[in-house]
């Protein structure tokens, strides 16, 4: 054995004996950042292991396949040891989870106290001002029957919107049996105007009813989001006519994003109400200019709007000759990415707290 040789499997043995000390004493407390500062010690670039490659540069090339043997036998020791450390180090983490104290959710906030999602912050304004203006605020079902979501609203059997799609239907469970039910088959709702109908059918007009919530439609782009809120106000006595439905979206509006708030409706259809009409905002970020958002129109849709269909009334049992109604119904999501200037619709949705963590914090 050569100086050169003899020199280089001192080392390795050196280095294998350091190794053995070293990671006894990691073994016994292995958190993930001492495991990591023995690997890069002996395996990193700069580390012991690699430096023994380098070192086998110095000796002949006959010597070189023996020692180059003895070097790898201890990188693989080493290798293998640490694997078993870093399995040890996830169970060291999880034991010091378990030993910490217990949360104590009922001490007071300290610090920061997190903010409100912007679609809470916006479905919460807009409810205190439906109350402000006489509304009740009620709550529904998401999980809905097809008399309430569709039937019920006039929109027939070959509507488009009960296309597959657009709505996610409900594959029956094993026990609900053979006979269809009558009620139809359970979809998730596709719009909050499935309200309009149970608010109907449990109380009698006068009705002044806002309903926000979660729908869903089959839908996914930049605007668009599988799951979105809406928010459906209707109005049902004797005497209600297309003015009021003007006067009270203008006012709301204009109590939402201030006195200049610009509103217009644009002539459509909605199988659930005659005559139908498009909400549409000026576009807050560029002030009605036109810009990339309201593809330079100055407008934004907001949502729908009209005087509450004959056929609805009948669904409900509620004489039409008797009362009249108007409902509108708009994307809480789109109101709130105005008001807060969210540039895309999915942002809301990806639960990225430096994003959402901007927000005003209201408790
Ligand atoms: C409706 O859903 C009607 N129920 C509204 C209505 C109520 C009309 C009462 C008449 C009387 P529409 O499909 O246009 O209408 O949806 C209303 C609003 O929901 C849209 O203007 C938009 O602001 C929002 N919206 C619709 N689809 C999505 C989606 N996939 N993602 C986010 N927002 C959406």
């Amino acid at each position: 054995m050569s100086q050169d040789q003899s020199a280089v499997q001192l080392e390795v043995e050196k280095i294998a004996e350091q190794f053995k000390t070293q990671s006894q004493w990691v073994q016994k407390s292995p958190s993930p950042e001492a495991v990591e500062e023995l690997r890069l010690h002996f395996l990193g670039r700069k580390g012991l292991v690699s430096g023994l490659l380098e070192s086998l540069k110095t000796c002949s090339r006959e010597e070189r396949p023996l020692l180059g043997k003895s070097i790898n036998v201890l990188k693989q020791h080493v290798e293998s040891y640490l694997e078993s450390l870093k399995i040890a180090s996830l169970q060291w983490v999880t034991q010091q989870k378990l030993a910490a104290p217990p949360l104590d959710i009922s001490l007071p906030v300290t610090g920061s106290p997190g903010s409100l999602h912007p679609v809470t912050l916006m479905r919460r304004e807009l409810n205190r001002e439906f109350r402000r203006m006489g509304f009740t605020v009620y709550d529904g079902p998401e999980l809905d029957f097809e008399f309430y979501n569709f039937n019920a609203l006039n929109i027939l059997e070959n509507h488009p919107a009960r296309d597959m799609q657009d709505t996610f239907y409900i594959a029956p469970l094993p026990g609900d049996g053979p006979q269809p039910n009558p009620l139809g088959r359970l979809v998730l709702r596709t719009h909050t105007s499935n309200l309009q109908i149970h608010a109907m059918l449990a109380d009698r007009p006068p009705l002044r009813i806002v309903a926000p919530g979660r729908v869903f439609r089959v839908d996914s782009d930049p605007t668009h989001t599988p799951m979105f809120h809406q928010i459906e106000a209707f109005v049902v006595d004797r005497g209600i006519h297309f003015g009021h439905l003007k006067g009270v979206i203008s006012t709301f509006m204009k109590a939402i994003f201030g006195s200049n708030m610009k509103t217009r409706l644009r002539p459509s259809y909605f199988p659930f109400v005659e005559p139908g009409a498009e909400i549409d905002i000026q576009c807050v970020p560029c002030g009605g200019k036109g810009c990339r958002l309201c593809k330079d129109t100055g407008w934004i849709e907001i949502g729908g709007a009209g005087m509450i269909h004959p056929n609805v009334f009948e669904a409900v049992e509620l004489d039409s000759e008797i009362y009249t109604g108007f409902a509108f119904g708009f994307g809480i999501d789109r109101m709130a990415m105005m008001k807060y200037k969210v540039p895309d619709l999915r942002q809301l949705f990806e639960g990225s707290v430096s994003y959402l963590g901007q927000y005003p914090v209201v408790l």
